[in-house]
């Protein structure tokens, strides 16, 4: 078995994935919410749980906000408590999607006061990563349209042009605008940003600092998603991940936990891209929901699955394995992959751990440290995550 060598040691040592405020919150589907004990009703406990989470595994050092499920009057002050908890604040997400006027529509609009309304969330978005020092302001567009004939395609995808410019515009030299695409869902027919091609047409139009953000969830069975990766770093334009895992739909289920060897692959992609080096503009991010289990070991085992998958991708030899393709030697190619993929790195990375501080088993760590039952006994009526609310 290859070792980690000094170069993969380094990625591991660097490798920061940021976590959803919404994890911590109670979630669900149309159908149920359960609630959970221990469900921070604040955004204050929130960043508490997250914190546990970077503090047993190294591995979380940011976390994301939704606005306005996030909502304090003083963002400042906000970043400090992140801080103090040893934390920070990162990707600020807004949301047109709970919200009536935006039925038919929100950065897409007909109705120039509707458009207006949108944009100028995404301005007061921008207002909070000025006070919180957030680099990334990540827009997921929920507008479509349900029924053929309902839009004028077009027409919409000019409208959204025009408010992302607007958009981009009040943006600082040093925040840039990531664009997030999904297949369907909330509506049926058309998404205004349906793909990444879609995405990657508005973010270039826009400027530099404009990326793609890509969902592992949100694309069609069976969709090559390592090579939407490999194309998206190859332009350049490849900004974030939101992780997740699905079997079927936008699942939102813990990354690696439906398709381990997916996850590998499009990280493998990423490393060959030159998206874990210094200077990359790739940004790791979890986008999950707990429904049935307790969130904060549900996000201390998707990061752990990142890392062991990033582990195994650095397992790969690549001098070998462009020998191998160079050659046309198509089943050594196929099995050097194979070979790092099917590598069990769990006990180098309890050791790796250890070196560092850390709990070998953080999972062990957190059940054994006595938290989820302070929070279960402290914190009386517990909010939802904002879906479903
Ligand atoms: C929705 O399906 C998207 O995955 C969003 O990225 C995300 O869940 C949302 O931004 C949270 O507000
Ligand atoms: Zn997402
Ligand atoms: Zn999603």
């Amino acid at each position: 078995m290859r070792e980690l060598d000094a170069p993969a040691r380094d990625v591991l040592a660097a490798q920061a994935i940021e976590l959803p405020s919404w994890a911590f919150g109670n979630a669900g589907t149309r159908f149920k919410v359960f609630s959970t004990p221990g469900t921070p009703r604040t955004i204050q406990e929130k960043l508490s749980d997250a914190a546990q989470v970077h503090r047993l595994t190294g591995l979380a050092p940011t976390v994301a906000l939704h606005i306005p499920w996030d909502l304090v009057s003083d963002y400042g002050e906000l970043a400090r408590y992140a801080q103090d908890l040893g934390v920070r604040l990162g990707t600020i997400n807004s949301n047109t999607f709970q919200d009536d006027d935006y039925k038919l529509g929100s950065l897409t609009h007909t109705d120039e006061r509707i458009r207006r309304k949108a944009i100028d969330h995404h301005l007061a978005c921008v207002d909070v990563m000025d006070a919180t020092g957030s680099q990334d302001l990540k827009i997921w567009l929920p507008d479509g349209t349900n029924y053929p004939g309902q839009g004028d395609i077009r027409g919409r995808q000019d409208r959204l042009a025009d408010s992302l410019a607007q958009i981009y515009a009040r943006l600082s030299d040093q925040q840039r605008l990531v664009l997030e695409y999904k297949i369907f869902e909330p509506y049926f027919y058309t998404m205004d940003v349906p793909d990444w091609g879609t995405s990657y047409a508005h973010v270039t139009a826009l400027g530099e600092r404009a990326f793609v953000c890509l969902d592992t969830g949100h694309h069609a069975p069976s969709t090559n998603i390592e090579f939407i990766v490999a194309q998206l770093l190859r332009l350049g334009r490849l900004g974030s991940f939101d992780f997740n895992s699905r079997f079927y739909a936008d699942d939102d289920l813990i990354v690696g936990a439906a398709d381990p060897f997916q996850l590998f692959r499009i990280l493998f992609e990423v490393l060959r891209g030159g998206g874990f080096e210094a200077g990359s503009p790739v940004r790791f991010m979890l986008d999950q929901c707990h429904n049935i289990e307790d969130k904060i070991p549900g996000q201390i085992r998707s990061v752990l699955n990142v890392q062991e998958m990033t582990a195994r991708a650095l397992l790969v030899d690549q001098e070998a394995l462009r020998a191998a393709q160079d050659a046309g030697d198509v089943l050594s190619a196929n099995g050097l992959l194979m070979d790092a993929f099917y590598t069990d790195v769990r006990p180098a990375l309890a050791g790796w751990r250890e070196e560092r501080g850390l709990p070998a088993d953080p999972m062990a760590a957190y059940a054994a440290s006595g938290y989820q039952r302070r929070i279960a006994d402290e914190r009386v009526g517990g909010t939802q995550s904002g879906w479903g609310a």
